[in-house]
């Protein structure tokens, strides 16, 4: 889909409270124009909670649930199977934070991917709890500085998205903000499939907490796919494959090293050149690994 065709109207009104260069707004920006105006959005306490704005106004051109942290797939199941009942069908999308969705609220996702509810559930990553002050959540990458692990994270980064493969929902993606066409493209696919829940993957840089100059947002996500670090792909019904540019990067010749991606972000300035060797060779052995995978399906 050429840039051209995305549709023009706007969900996101000027004056919304997000920081200047924001993935998570882009990224939203563009989940909602390619879902469109017939959409709910379910979202729990994060920045795009205040990001929202204060009620009764609001920034967004859709209907928003607020919800508890703990509750938000919960939510969305019962309004999802309201609409059902009322014969309004729609779109009903869980919009979280990493902190809402690998650690706060994981059992509500679980339990709502295991009763197949038809909902779009998108976990926004910016690998911290931002709106509170930069804590570590599960998403935290290994070293990265965040203000409680001030000597660099020690844990590593969990993997919800083969989480959710494993509880068999009929799609699980990862999108990024530099490729708003990949972007539509799984949007729409997951709006067309009704049975099950879908479950989306959000790479969602964030300035002052990643501590990089504003204007670097696009070009740090492009980095991240380009040195590999995140890869872009789809899980359809069981079946795992590359889309966007990570199509190309299975050769590691092909695949930027990753201190380029590193380099531009502060909470990753106390690395070592051996740590960034170690975190080079983890993100190789994650490509050797989807080499293997890809080659038990053939
Ligand atoms: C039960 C509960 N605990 C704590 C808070 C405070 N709180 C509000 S937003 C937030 C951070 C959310 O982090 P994340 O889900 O990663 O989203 P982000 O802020 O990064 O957008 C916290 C801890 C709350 N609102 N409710
Ligand atoms: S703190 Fe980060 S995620 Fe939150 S509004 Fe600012 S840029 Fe966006």
């Amino acid at each position: 889909m050429s840039h051209r065709m995305f549709p023009k109207e706007e969900y996101i009104l000027k004056g919304h409270a997000a920081c200047p260069g924001c993935g998570a707004t882009l990224l939203l920006r563009h989940v909602l124009k390619a879902l469109g105006p017939n959409t709910y959005l379910v979202i729990p306490a994060c920045c795009t909670s205040v990001i929202a704005g204060p009620h009764p106004r609001s920034a967004f051109k859709v209907p928003v649930l607020h919800i508890a942290f703990a509750a938000s797939a919960a939510a969305a199941s019962g309004m999802i199977e309201a609409l059902d009942k009322l014969g309004k069908p729609a779109n009903v999308v869980v919009w979280a934070g990493d902190g809402g969705t690998v650690d706060i609220g994981i059992q509500a996702l679980s339990g709502a991917a295991e009763r197949g509810h038809n909902i779009i559930y998108i976990c926004y990553d910016n690998e911290a709890y931002m709106n509170t002050g930069i804590q570590k959540s599960g998403s935290t990458p290994y070293k990265a500085w965040t203000t409680t692990t001030p000597t660099g994270n020690v844990s590593f980064k969990k993997d919800v998205p083969s989480i959710m493969v494993s509880h068999r929902v009929p799609i699980v993606a990862t999108i990024n903000p530099a490729y708003p066409n990949d972007i539509y493209e799984k949007l729409r696919k997951a709006q067309g499939i009704k049975d099950g829940l879908k479950y989306i993957h959000a790479f969602s840089p964030c300035p002052p907490g990643w501590r990089y100059d504003s204007s670097l947002t696009v070009k740090i996500a492009r980095l991240a796919v380009e040195t590999g670090i995140w890869v872009l792909y789809e899980v359809d019904h069981g079946k795992f494959r590359l889309t966007g540019p990570s199509k190309n990067l299975l050769d590691k010749d092909k695949r930027k090293p990753v201190k380029e991606y590193l380099k531009l972000q502060g909470r990753f300035a106390h690395l070592r050149e051996e740590d960034i060797e170690e975190i080079q060779r983890l993100v190789d052995a994650q490509w050797e690994s989807i080499a293997k995978l890809l080659k038990e399906q053939e």
